[in-house]
């Protein structure tokens, strides 16, 4: 089945044995049955597994071309559990750009449990092997990344990590399946905030996993069932929802966003613009090659550069909300350094470009004119 049948059928069928339902029950319970000890249907226990998330999970798996998906209460409980199949002194390399929440979870969580992690810039894959040493386990990669939209080439970094048998993750909540699979392109995990593109409407927060080996899923299972940070059956319902629109919504994402990348570069109140686009994006070919088209983030600096600019241009928004998070059908600006991102210190978060005149913009599937007239009159 191609893509966008899969968004829609993917791992869906006998979904309702009982009535035959086009779309999967709510199953809205802790428990189940059992008829002997030990005797039941396959499932126990909520936490264990939910025949609504089962569903979901499978739906994730088969966007992404994978065999095992994993559904978790949030997209950091699903980055939680990654991690928790390490050990003290094990190592992680990750993009020096990525999510101020992802940064937060390693640097004051999991480094207080003795793993080390060591952020760099992989724009050139081969500077991951200057960093890999006998502790190194996993390679943690966000690309596009969040909110600077540099772009990794998945393929070159996953033949660095089978050399070295290290796993690769890849944090796909940007671009989402529909622009990129990176289990095709050598990844071993494939990391989803599912609160952004795949639930699309702003009304869910979760999180995804899905590989392909076996001995992987079933540790990551088990984490997922010792730890509990599972999703409810009514938030799995709604995400598998969202999937069966992923690709009409991301294509019009792709088409807006386009045209507000475009837009902003003429602006003359526009500093920098960061969107992969454009054939002066420094990763452009490779974003060309690994993606099928660009997403629907863009992020820009005012041209004033200041603090006091961004704040005013983001007051000015009208169509755009001020608001965390992306990926919903509604437009959203966001100011990284005081919202998603103030978790890095400073000095870390300058060094990637995530300066205090950054505004981002997660271009939702309004009017693209509306959009464009809203971005004009809040700079000009
Ligand atoms: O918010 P949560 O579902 O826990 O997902 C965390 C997360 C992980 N990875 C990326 C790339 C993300 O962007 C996020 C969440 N990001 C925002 C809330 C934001 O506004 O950037």
């Amino acid at each position: 089945m191609k893509f966008n049948t899969r968004a829609i059928h993917g791992g869906q069928q006998n979904i309702d044995p009982a009535y035959n339902s086009v779309m999967p029950p709510i199953y809205q319970t802790t428990t189940y049955a059992q008829s002997a000890p030990g005797v039941h249907k396959g499932f126990e226990y909520s936490r264990s597994g939910n025949p609504t998330r089962e569903a979901l999970e499978k739906a994730i798996a088969s966007i992404e071309n994978g065999t095992y998906g994993l559904a978790f209460g949030s997209g950091l409980a699903a980055i939680d559990a990654v991690l928790k199949m390490l050990k003290p002194g094990d190592e992680v390399i990750c993009t020096s750009d990525l999510y101020g929440g992802s940064y937060r979870l390693f640097t004051k969580v999991f480094s207080d449990f003795g793993i080390k992690f060591h952020f760099i810039g992989m724009e050139n894959a081969e500077d991951i092997e200057n960093v890999v040493n006998a502790q190194t386990r996993l390679v943690w990669v966000e690309t596009p990344t969040n909110p600077m939209m540099n772009i990794i080439d998945i393929e070159a970094i996953a033949r660095i990590t089978q050399n070295h048998r290290l796993l690769l993750a890849v944090d796909n909540t940007f671009a989402t399946a529909y622009l990129q699979r990176p289990l095709d392109l050598g990844a071993d995990i494939v990391m989803h905030s599912a609160t952004k593109y795949l639930g699309g409407h702003s009304d869910v927060v979760m999180g995804s996993l899905v590989v392909n080996d076996k001995k992987l899923a079933d540790k990551l299972y088990f984490v997922q069932n010792a730890s509990g940070a599972v999703p409810g059956p009514q938030d799995c319902f709604l995400v598998l929802r969202g999937i069966k629109t992923l690709h009409v919504r991301m294509q019009r994402h792709c088409e807006n966003a386009k045209a507000v990348a475009h837009a902003l570069k003429a602006n003359l109140n526009v500093g920098q613009v960061y969107w992969p686009g454009f054939e002066d994006h420094p990763n452009h070919e490779i974003a060309k090659r690994q993606m099928s088209d660009y997403g629907g983030m863009v992020s820009f600096t005012t041209k004033a550069g200041t603090l006091e600019s961004a704040v005013k241009t983001l007051k000015k928004l009208k169509v755009f909300t001020l608001a965390e998070s992306l990926g919903g059908v509604e437009s959203l600006a966001g100011h990284p350094t005081s919202m998603t991102h103030a978790s890095i210190p400073k000095e870390d978060r300058e060094k990637t470009g995530v300066v205090d005149s950054l505004i981002r913009l997660s271009v939702g599937i309004e009017d693209i004119d509306d959009l464009l007239t809203d971005l004009e009159q809040a700079l000009n």
